[in-house]
């Protein structure tokens, strides 16, 4: 996934480069900025010194000394001064700054703190969109791999409608899924039979290599006949469903490739799939959408409000602890 959004300590993430919330001073201070200067210890202190500060929106890069990795990008956000002071442009800088930055020295790899979100005193949630929002513009034509690392779950508060929207839609599903195991197998078992019955019908008047030779469309398939239906280039669909090219390849280039579900669900979600579509598409790789799980009910959710932002999605999922899309 060219994006992902990581609990961690930034300075302990393996990655050609991470970035700092630092100060005008550039001259250290709390928070990230602090950790960031204890564990690369006093050279970068030295190096900050030579480097004149740094306007706020705008990012300089230094070498990192004793942290795992090459350079520190340090960007200067805006304090929040109650949003009409030219905030959110001048965080859409940093990002933008520091991604360029990122681009002129080869990294392969940068990870990003919340920029703002702590002392700076930017609502997290802003924070948080402008951060995915400004990565994902970036990644669309540039292929490195971007972390946002956050520290504690705060930072994923994603809007509180959008929680209890899923909460209630789940409970829902749960219900539902109760009632069917209590009531209805019977009836399932009768449909399985029925089916069953349908294909042995089928195939008896065919021979073995005839009834071989009717093997579905496959995932790969599908998938590229659904990207030129929906009149896509590979690398937009890859990079919307946040998906790197070395995996899109490999799925192209293998008919009988079988994704994970996240894969799978992510293509259908970069489709715009309407709900009914997304499940023969995850289907063609073996997997189905339940009521049995967090995972499906929250993509069921997604896909059947028409709402396709996979960074969305995404926050949802980690939202409610479970695997992310891509
Ligand atoms: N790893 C990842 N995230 C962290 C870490 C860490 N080790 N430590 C804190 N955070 P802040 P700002 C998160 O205050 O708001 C400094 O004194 C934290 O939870 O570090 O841009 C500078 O010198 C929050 O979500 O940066 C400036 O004076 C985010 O990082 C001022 O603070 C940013 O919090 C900059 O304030």
């Amino acid at each position: 996934m060219p994006i992902q959004i990581v609990r961690n300590d930034i300075t302990k993430m393996n990655c050609d480069a991470i970035v700092n919330a630092a100060n005008q001073t550039l001259l250290g201070g709390g928070g990230v900025d602090g950790a960031i200067h204890r564990a690369a210890g006093p050279e970068l202190l030295a190096e900050c010194k030579t480097m004149g500060g740094c306007h706020t929106g705008e990012a300089k890069i230094t070498g990192a000394y004793r942290l795992p990795c090459k350079y520190v990008i340090h960007t200067v956000g805006p304090v929040w001064r109650g949003g009409g002071h030219h905030e959110e442009e001048k965080l859409i800088s940093c990002y933008r700054n520091s991604l360029k930055l990122a681009e002129e020295y080869h990294c392969e790899s940068v990870a990003f703190p919340l920029i703002s979100a702590g002392a700076y005193g930017y609502p997290k949630e802003q924070a948080l969109q402008i951060a995915v929002s400004e990565i994902c513009k970036f990644l669309i034509h540039h292929d490195i791999i971007v972390y946002i690392v956050v520290f504690d779950k705060d930072c994923f508060q994603i809007s509180k409608r959008l929680i209890h929207d899923i909460t209630e839609y789940i409970d829902e599903c749960y219900v539902e899924a109760h009632y069917e195991d209590n009531t209805t197998r019977l009836y399932t078992y009768l449909f399985d039979d029925e089916f069953a019955e349908t294909m042995i019908d089928r195939t008896a008047s065919l021979s073995l290599s005839d009834a071989i030779g009717q093997i579905d469309e496959s995932f790969s398939e599908m998938l590229m006949r659904k990207i030129d239906e929906k009149g896509m280039t590979d690398v937009q669909c890859y990079k919307k469903a946040n998906v790197d090219r070395k995996l899109f390849s490999k799925i192209r280039s293998n008919p009988q490739y079988k994704p994970r579900k996240t894969t799978a669900a992510a293509f259908a979600v970069a489709l715009e799939l309407p709900f009914d579509e997304a499940k023969d598409l995850l289907s063609k790789a073996g997997y189905s959408l339940t009521h049995s799980n967090k995972f499906d009910i929250i993509i069921e959710y997604f896909l059947k409000k028409g709402e396709y932002d996979i960074f969305t999605i995404n926050e949802a999922l980690f939202e409610f602890d479970q695997v992310l899309l891509g």
